[in-house]
């Protein structure tokens, strides 16, 4: 049994509550956070090199993006070898000193786990290619023709459909991501095992938990019914048939039982759900049915999606951002655990996305932390947010690396007779995940300090002001900012455990709740528009008398003078009051 450390031994916590309640997670992005070798590409030695940064930000966790061995189709998240490091990022002695160097410092190593499919360089798949009557050809999703074409009608998250035919056997194997990562077929207890065994043997080295890559993917509709195809779509949309499956729970619970039940409690896992609803995520995450801590949900990073989905866009309504979080907020109060993020590796940058990262960088960018943070439930941080790093200025389809931009820039037609090409492309320079993959900016230099040779990916100019090394002293910084809301997390209960309430639902401009617990109530106001606004009677009289004597936590525009009666643009005040 390992002791808490000291930012998590938390007076708010019960003995038997979970750390990782009162804990923050970073999300390291390996390519893209610090490379140590000049070869362009970020690596394990590079992270271990930056450890004081993270130690200094106060987070708890790092939840590191995959390092496995992979031909690197997808980054990472196509694995040929579970068991080994990409040479690309080290070696497994060098992983093994980052968990020992991550837990002297009292921090914990989350890895990514990604089992709804593996590489198609893989051994298991190589066998399971090789012939149809392998003894591994079940470990994947095999389906014959129909009518000469693919057994059903879904399309693949990254363009065209979720099925390549292998020429040799005449059948087609699964994929709903790229075709180089073919669906494992988890209706398999030997694939169950094997992946329990593989967990286990991580966990065995000192891992601290799994951040598990679209878990609720991993049961599959045994008839693999066709799906609705959207108006001017191709393919159908299998989603219904394979998000939380028939049999999600059943294996969720299995893993449970034959990996983390017969472990110390200081274990976490957060698993991805692109499908997830609050019901299902209560579900998920009651700790009474013994299945994940805590879940990633999609649904406030789909609301400013267009018609045409993620490459299209559509303003921030904030009126519905704001039901969402209350809508998780409240289906998660008494049962069941949130997770918190704006940013990861496969999302726009926030501040560029829903705050302003030209006239109101700064306030936008601790405004939306801030409202965050302040919620209840686990917050993740992702790489470069704690600088309010923004969007990169994308103006050439040669500065994307990602193969969902690229694929869709092919198949969206931009090729063809190139009429579409600028408007594809300003699509993906809005919506693509590159926006979260450019290097981080450690200071000035040539590419930010993040490498001495070539990057893989274009650095975002604005690494010449927006960079951790301008920032560290300065305590008006996006940093001192990040810095301010861990802090507060590990200090004050109310953070953790108080009761969440949204204020004025309707307001297109504010975004306002309370926390409280017995002893503690906090407000949180944000103005989260380029606008000035009045605050109204009610709030500004509410604010005269039972708010009067409140300390003010945080406020954002140190210059202006916190008056009662208005909020400037992404102006941000936290307010606490003792009961
Ligand atoms: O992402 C799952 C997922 O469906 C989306 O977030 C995905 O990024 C895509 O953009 C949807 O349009 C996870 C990983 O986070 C992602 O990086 C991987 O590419 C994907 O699974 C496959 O492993």
């Amino acid at each position: 049994m390992t002791t808490l450390q000291p930012a998590l031994q938390h007076p708010s916590l019960r003995p038997t509550d979970e750390w990782w309640k009162a804990a923050v997670v970073y999300q390291v992005y390996p390519r893209s956070f610090a490379d140590s070798n000049g070869d362009g590409v970020g690596d394990i030695r590079g992270i271990i090199n930056h450890l004081d940064h993270l130690e200094d930000l106060g987070v708890d966790v790092l939840w590191l993006s995959p390092v496995y061995a992979s031909p690197q189709d997808d980054n990472g998240y196509d694995i040929s070898d579970y068991y080994a490091v990409d040479p690309m990022f080290g070696t497994l002695h060098d992983l093994d000193e980052l968990i020992a160097s991550l837990h002297a410092r009292g921090m914990k190593l989350v890895m990514d786990l990604v089992v709804n499919h593996t590489s198609d360089e893989h051994a298991w798949f190589q066998e399971s290619r090789a012939d149809r009557s392998s003894t591994k050809r079940d470990w994947y999703i095999w389906r014959d023709p129909r009518d000469g074409a693919e057994p059903n009608n879904w399309g693949s998250f990254f363009s065209g459909p979720a099925w390549e035919l292998d020429q040799d056997s005449g059948q087609y194997f699964l994929h709903l991501f790229s075709r180089k990562q073919p669906d494992l077929n988890w209706d398999n207890p030997e694939v169950r095992a094997a992946i329990y065994q593989m967990m286990n043997w991580w966990l065995d080295r000192g891992i601290d938990g799994f951040r598990m890559d679209v878990i609720s993917f991993i049961s599959k509709h045994p008839a693999l019914p066709d799906g609705l195809i959207d108006d001017g779509g191709t393919w159908g949309n299998g989603m219904p048939f394979y998000g939380s499956g028939p049999r999600v729970h059943e294996y969720l619970q299995e893993m449970h039982r034959e990996v983390f039940a017969h472990r110390d409690a200081d274990l976490m896992t957060v698993g991805e759900m692109v499908d997830a609803t609050p019901e299902l995520a209560r579900l998920y995450t009651d700790q009474a049915r013994q299945e994940l801590d805590m879940v990633f949900h999609f649904e406030h990073v789909g609301l400013d999606h267009g018609p045409g989905g993620k490459f299209t866009r559509k303003p921030l309504d904030l009126v519905a951002v704001k039901h969402s979080f209350a809508r998780w907020q409240e289906a998660l109060a008494d049962g069941g655990w949130n997770s918190l993020y704006w940013n990861n590796h496969d999302q726009p940058r926030a501040v560029s996305r829903f705050g302003n990262d030209t006239d109101y960088w700064y306030q936008s960018a601790t405004a939306l932390a801030t409202v965050l943070h302040l919620m209840r439930g686990t917050p993740y941080i992702y790489q470069g947010e704690e600088l309010g790093m923004t969007n990169m200025p994308f103006s050439s389809i040669d500065d994307f690396r990602d193969l969902e931009s690229l694929n869709y820039y092919r198949e969206a037609g931009a090729g063809s007779d190139g009429s579409r090409a600028a408007e594809i492309l300003a699509g993906i320079a809005i919506g693509g995940r590159d926006n979260a993959r450019t290097p981080v900016q450690w200071d000035n230099r040539q590419h930010a300090g993040f490498t001495t040779g070539k990057p893989w990916i274009p650095v975002n100019p604005n690494h010449t002001w927006l960079n951790a090394a301008a920032q560290r002293t300065d305590p008006g910084s996006v940093l001192a900012w990040y810095r301010r809301l861990i802090r507060l997390r590990h200090e004050e209960p109310v953070i953790i455990e108080g009761h969440f309430s949204l204020l004025y639902p309707e307001d297109p401009q504010l975004f306002a709740y309370t926390r409280a617990n017995a002893s503690t109530s906090l407000l949180v106001l944000a103005n989260c528009s380029t606008q000035p606004m009045a605050l109204n009677l009610e709030l500004t009289r509410n604010l005269a008398t039972d708010w009067a004597t409140a300390e003010i936590l945080l406020h954002n525009q140190p210059g202006h003078r916190w008056a009662h009666q208005e909020l400037q643009p992404w102006e941000v005040v936290v307010l606490r009051r003792v009961i």
